[in-house]
């Protein structure tokens, strides 16, 4: 089945057996437990909602088609989900990350795993080679995002998994930014696929929602083992809310994208404009990996202006279509100031290695009407 078939109909089967209501939406199953008519066996496979429900496993059964992976898990946040991987690991283990990783993942690595005795290393690779220095016996996990939070930065997938694997180390990739339209992690040779499913999949903003999606049998076990051990899961009704998003993944996608390449295009031209990093500008460092590894560059957007922090923050606060407000890859278009709001948590100097200047601009690219969007953009920068 191709994509956007897959989108609407993986996991809403109707059922038209005898008995069966025939619904052609999965219904949301609020029971929390289900009973049996024989003490030792579930009647239909399901025992307590903790550790499998019917609306979520539809939401898992059409995850795992999106991403060509064999096996899907729901979690209640994006975090929830990245926690679920990292608990993987034991005490003493090493993981490499790529510096530039969404705030929330720093902060859950550095001010929560730490404690535990994971040790972290935050290094800017884009290759197999260049992510090698960075190794040490102990490493046992690769973290990597592609388009990185908040530069887009592009990592070669394919090339780090084949370092990864020839060294038995497990490589996860954070998929949130591409979505799992315009990029395959797994095809490429990662292990584990993860998301915030609050951004594109969910896509409406009404949804806090992650996913860990694999094709390996034994990592599939271990990572269902924990889901239910720390129960950090996706409640049915928000289940029902993601997947009802992701119907129209495909369509949102490719209107994300057509109206970032034309955001992009204009704020390119304009002369209050310093910097804009987008993985679609063929002069962006990672144009090419990004060319091959993905099927589209997406609607994520970040830019400098040629003018002072307050300026800067001037021409967010005169935006009056383009809401203010931390999240992305939803309908209505969201513009955020990483080192104040998103980003945060990160050090100042961390900020400053990674490349994250204070006057970056993040723009998530809705899929309203373009001219409405350039018309906002255009009246706020010429208030400064
Ligand atoms: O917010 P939550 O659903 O828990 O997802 C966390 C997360 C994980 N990975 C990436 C790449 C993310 O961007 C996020 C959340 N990011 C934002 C809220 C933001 O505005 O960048």
């Amino acid at each position: 089945m191709k994509f956007s078939t897959s989108a609407i109909h993986t996991g809403n089967e109707p059922n038209l057996e005898k008995g069966g209501s025939g619904d052609v939406v999965v219904p949301i199953h609020l029971a929390t437990t289900f009973a049996r008519r024989k003490v030792g066996e579930p009647t239909a496979g399901y025992e307590y909602s903790r550790s499998g429900n019917p609306t979520r496993y539809a939401l898992e059964k059409n995850l795992a088609s999106l991403e060509n992976g064999r096996y899907a898990f729901a979690f209640s946040s994006g975090l929830a989900a990245i926690t679920n991987v990292l608990l993987l690991l034991k005490k003493g283990d090493h993981v490499v990350s790529i510096d530039d990783v969404y705030g929330g993942t720093r902060r859950l690595f550095v001010q929560v795993f730490e404690q535990f005795g994971l040790e972290f290393t935050f290094a800017s690779f884009a290759s197999g080679k260049e992510l090698e220095k960075h190794l040490k016996d102990n490493t046992k996990m690769v973290w990597l995002e592609s388009p990185s939070n908040p530069l887009l930065k592009i990592i070669d997938i394919k090339d780090v998994c084949r370092t990864t694997k020839a060294k038995k180390i497990l490589s996860v990739t954070d998929n949130t930014f591409a979505s799992p339209y315009f990029q395959k992690p797994l095809d490429l040779g990662a292990d584990v696929v993860v998301h915030s499913m609050t951004k594109y999949i969910g896509g409406h903003s009404d949804v806090i929602a992650g996913c860990a999606v694999v094709n390996d049998a034994g990592l599939a076990n271990r990572i269902k083992f924990l889901q239910n051990a720390v129960g950090s899961i996706l409640s049915p009704f928000d289940s029902f809310q993601v997947l009802k998003g992701i119907k129209t993944l495909p369509l949102r996608m490719q209107k994300h994208e057509e109206n970032a390449k034309k955001v992009v295009e204009f704020l390119s031209r304009h002369k209050k404009v310093k910097k804009v990093y987008y993985p679609g500008l063929p002069t962006h460092p990672g144009y090419n990996i990004a060319k091959k590894q993905m099927s589209g560059f997406g609607g994520m957007v970040s830019f400098e202006l040629m003018a002072t922090l307050s300026q800067s923050i001037k021409f967010l606060e005169s935006l009056k279509l383009i809401s203010v407000a931390e999240s992305l890859g939803v309908v209505e278009s969201l513009i955020e100031h990483p080192a104040s709001m998103t980003h945060a948590s990160v050090p100042k100097e961390e900020r400053e290695k990674i490349g994250l200047s204070d006057g970056l601009i993040r723009l998530s690219v809705g899929i309203e009407d373009i001219k409405d969007l350039i018309a906002d953009l255009k009246q706020g920068l010429a208030k400064i």
